[in-house]
């Protein structure tokens, strides 16, 4: 296959990793641990992985350990660096024994219940050292929930002589990761479960998790496309960009570019239900500043918008929840053949106030909040056009006060959103980095017999030499949750914290970002190869977290 002189100079690329890690470790546990809240609850339900300590690895004396298997799974959407988390559990197993064996499981966790799967060879892994996306062995979104899946995964586990399974994923994988886990040594199966902290959307963190990885890379990938974006309305002088940026329902991606390039405007969920924003006070917000700006002959600039924004507006987050019990297996709905039937149809069955609002947005964006959940129920924001939403209805606003005599500007504006072309990017030294680290560090958990843990890398704001590697048990990070109308246990998903030091520090600049003199800064493009101050930094969101900025 044809490549890049850039991928042929990372396929050689080393990862650095924290100096525990580079012999043999040793193990030092603390205390036991427990759930961040619903104590009594999670300790009920996880009574044979409960309570576990942290785990801290130092350097450490060879041992002696008998051949073992593992499987991976690399679950949910693509995130930059999983392929070296499969390159670092590969090298630490053929260190410990040359005899070991991983396989991979393929298309994510269906590749375990129905028996799919690939031995991982050096040749295989090899060709995907340093590369972004998933495609080593594939991802899926299949849920591992039920008892049935996890029997048929001891099944091929059994067949294949595997002792660990690792799954790669994001806050719903992990939940689950830990039900496999409790469930095994339930059962006594002999087979542990191992997660690692995986997700562009930054929400997979709290005091134990500093990042998931892939944030790095896909904020880093998204700011570069901002800042020249912002170099050209500077430029060219005409336009407002309007750009939609992933991340779920947690505003942290938006919330780093925004660190990273300094937009006229940037707004966070969280915030926006904290504060009890209207779809109209947010339209607002946006045109005040689009009308001082041409005061001052500026008609350009730029606007991040997080794409669950829709979900956090609160009358919407209403309509959202009618609409998915509406269409919660409605076959009814399903078989109605034109939009215009189905419009009627969900109109008849919403609630006055909900209808309402439904009947003001733009026939297409109503449309979007009908389209198919995904397997968790949830809508898609992913596919919801929130920038062309806001778009129109600024440009309604403005027309109307231009009408008034009270805005004499040009508003031309363009839509953006920014997802899929930093899923699977080429993961930056960062992500490189932490997720060789988080691989070896999870053969090293695995070693040692553990189960139900999370594999753990932080002080990630200094030299990766110092970083620390170790564990933490999964209840650790759980509360429990309403889901589908069911209390459930879950891993606490981390939202923007509104008084936290990433969003003060956004707070206190925006409005000088928002002024009439730009700000902006050109973060340009990943860096691979160069001093440490240019290709080595973690995310402002870590620096400031860290009180590093
Ligand atoms: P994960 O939660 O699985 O890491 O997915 C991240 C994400 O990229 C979200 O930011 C986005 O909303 C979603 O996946 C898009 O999903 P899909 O790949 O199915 O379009």
């Amino acid at each position: 296959m044809l490549k890049s002189p850039l991928q042929i100079a990372r396929s050689s690329y080393q990862p650095k990793m924290p100096v525990a890690l580079n012999g043999y470790v040793r193990l030092v546990e603390g205390e036991k641990t427990q759930s961040v809240a619903d104590q009594q609850m999670i300790s009920e339900l996880f009574p044979n992985t409960y309570g576990m300590p942290i785990i801290r690895m130092v350097p450490g004396e060879k041992v002696e350990l008998p051949q073992m298997n593992v499987g991976v799974i690399l679950s949910g959407g693509q995130a930059p660096g999983g392929h070296n988390v499969i390159c670092g559990l590969f090298d630490g197993l053929k260190k410990l024994n040359p005899e070991n064996k991983l396989y991979g499981f393929l298309g994510g966790p269906s590749g375990l219940i129905e028996h799919k799967y690939v031995l991982l060879t050096s040749d295989i892994i090899d060709e995907y050292r340093n590369t972004g996306g998933f495609d080593i062995i594939g991802s899926g979104r299949t849920k591992l929930e039920e008892t049935w899946q996890f029997d048929k995964g001891v099944e091929i586990c059994k067949q294949l002589d595997i002792r660990a399974i690792v799954i790669i994923g994001g806050d719903d994988s992990n939940t689950n990761a830990c039900v496999l886990a409790e469930y095994y040594k339930q059962k006594n199966v002999g087979i542990q479960v191992i997660g690692c902290p995986k997700t562009i959307d930054g929400d997979l963190k709290n005091a134990q998790i500093e990042t998931s990885f892939g944030f790095d890379t896909a904020c880093k990938t998204y700011s570069e496309l901002i800042g020249n974006i912002q170099r050209d309305a500077n430029s060219a002088k005409k336009y407002w960009h309007f750009i939609r940026l992933m991340g779920r329902s947690a505003s942290h991606i938006a919330l780093e570019c925004a660190l990273q390039s300094q937009p006229n405007i940037c707004l966070i969920s969280e915030e926006v239900e904290a504060e009890n924003y209207t779809l109209n006070d947010i339209v607002d917000y946006i045109v005040n500043i689009i009308v001082a700006r041409a005061e001052a002959g500026l008609n350009f600039g730029t606007v991040l918008i997080p794409e669950g924004l829709i979900e956090f507006i609160p009358a919407m987050k209403k309509l959202i929840q009618e609409l998915n019990d509406i269409l919660a297996n409605n076959d009814e709905f399903a078989s109605l053949d034109t939009n215009d039937e189905k419009r009627q149809y969900v109109k008849g069955m919403l609630s006055a106030e909900s209808r309402q609002v439904y009947r003001d947005l733009p026939k297409g964006i109503a449309m979007q909040l009908t389209l198919d959940r995904d397997p968790h129920g949830n809508v898609m924001v992913s596919q919801i056009e929130t920038e062309k939403l806001l778009i129109e209805m600024v440009a309604k606003k403005l027309a109307t006060l231009k009408g008034e005599g009270k805005y004499k500007g040009k508003f031309s504006a363009l839509n953006h959103f920014f997802g899929y072309e930093g899923r699977c990017a080429i993961p930056s030294n960062f992500d490189a980095d932490y997720c060789y680290s988080l691989g070896i560090t999870a053969t090293h958990l695995i070693a040692a017999g553990k189960t139900g843990y999370m594999a753990l890398v932080n002080n990630l704001t200094e030299p990766a030499a110092q970083w620390q590697a170790g564990g933490v048990p999964i209840t650790m990070m759980m509360n429990m949750e309403r889901r589908n109308g069911k209390l459930k246990p879950v891993i606490q998903k981390a939202l923007v914290d509104l008084n936290g030091k990433p969003f003060l520090y956004l707070k206190n600049h925006r409005a000088e970002w928002a002024d009439a003199n730009t700000s902006y800064i050109y973060p340009g493009p990943i860096q691979y190869y160069g001093p440490s101050e240019v290709c080595d930094q973690p995310t402002q969101t870590l620096l400031l977290e860290k009180g590093k900025k």
